[in-house]
């Protein structure tokens, strides 16, 4: 029964991780890495918000370890996550989409976590003003990433890595940032998912969305359909069948493709339906990372009570074997995805 007892209580993320501490859900170490990726979110809000009169629209004159350019928001936002994960003292290792390799965070105090991250996902739409989002999650350690092996720089690089290739299964929270008309962040502790926005007068996130459920169906698709020509036979009849109705018939479904993972996530979280990016056949597997990108929106949508799957199997069940691997991914309502596995299985 999260929420304000009285009409002029704030209810705020800060409130309601002190509250999720006292009930146990989680530890005073995870409400201080959450409260840094809060302040990191903040600060990128406001980044994006500021792009246009600031001069940071554009690229940034280089292209990360997969081959994409980046854009000069897709470094700082990766540098203002850094800081705040490191001053947050309770990371061990993070692994983000614009750096090549894990690493390990010298100024660790306790806790240890392993934190996850793209940092601004979806920034191609940045120069037009559309929304982008951040997208996080953590790990307990899996093996000691210890101090002493700094020396040693290869074995210390293969801890992180050990520590970051974990399933899905083990993240201990999960969540996204949405910039967009307003600033949303949804989080899961593994106890439900709760959203919060953000009020930008007293500069904190207040609880707007308690336990956050996705509807059973729901009768919009969310994929890059340009890409149909390259899909699996299954997957286009499957696209064909929207058309007419799906499995009930009747009306046809909406298409919604904004071309951001964070913004179709949220729509498809509060509206149901489904969002997918398949593999094709130049990309088998797509092109969202399984580990900052379909992990911890698989563990929102399923904590929210949809599902995410690769169209064969559980996305939080696959153990990743390197830290930029990409997966297939469909995910929303239960019935919806449902549908989309039963021409591809
Ligand atoms: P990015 O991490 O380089 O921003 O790419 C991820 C984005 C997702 O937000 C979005 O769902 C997808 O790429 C869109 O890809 P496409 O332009 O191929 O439809
Ligand atoms: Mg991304």
């Amino acid at each position: 029964s999260a929420g304000p007892s009285s009409e002029y209580e704030l209810y705020t993320l800060t409130t309601w991780l002190l509250k999720e501490e006292q009930k146990g859900t989680v530890t005073n170490e995870l409400a201080v890495v959450i409260s840094s990726i809060a302040l990191a979110c903040k600060q990128i809000g406001s980044l994006v918000t500021r792009a246009g009169v600031s001069n940071l629209t554009g690229l940034a004159g280089a292209a990360n370890v997969q081959g994409e350019d980046q854009k000069k928001l897709d470094v700082v936002s990766n540098e203002v996550f850094c800081n705040c994960l490191r001053s947050s003292g309770r990371t061990g290792v993070i692994a983000s989409e614009e750096e090549d390799l894990p690493v390990a965070v010298e100024e660790t105090y306790s806790g240890n976590y392993v934190v996850v991250f793209d940092p601004l996902d979806g920034s191609s739409n940045i120069d037009a003003g559309i929304s982008v989002g951040s997208i996080f999650g953590a790990y307990e350690p899996s093996e000691e990433c210890r101090v002493e092996d700094m020396d040693d720089p290869e074995k210390m690089m293969q801890n992180c890595v050990l520590n970051v290739c974990q399933p899905g299964s083990s993240l201990v929270m999960a969540g996204y940032c949405l910039y967009s008309s307003s600033t949303v962040f949804v989080l899961t502790v593994k106890e439900g998912v709760f959203g919060f926005t953000y009020d930008s007068l007293v500069g904190e996130f207040v609880l707007t969305h308690p336990n956050m459920k996705v509807p059973e169906s729901g009768k919009i698709y969310s994929f890059n359909e340009g890409n149909y020509a390259t899909w699996e036979k299954g997957l286009q009849e499957y696209m064909d069948s929207l058309k007419t109705g799906g499995a009930d018939g009747g009306k046809p479904y909406s298409a919604r493709y904004i071309g951001s993972l964070v913004g179709d996530f949220h729509r498809t979280l509060l509206y149901g339906g489904i969002y997918g990016y398949p593999g094709d056949k130049r990309n088998v597997n797509g092109k969202l990372r399984l580990l900052y990108e379909c992990a911890p929106m698989s563990l929102i949508m399923e904590q929210a009570g949809g599902k995410g799957t690769t169209g064969r199997e559980r996305v939080l069940d696959i153990c990743p074997e390197a830290v930029h691997q990409r997966v297939p991914l469909f995910v929303g309502s239960p019935k919806e995805v449902d549908y989309v596995e039963s021409f591809l299985k």
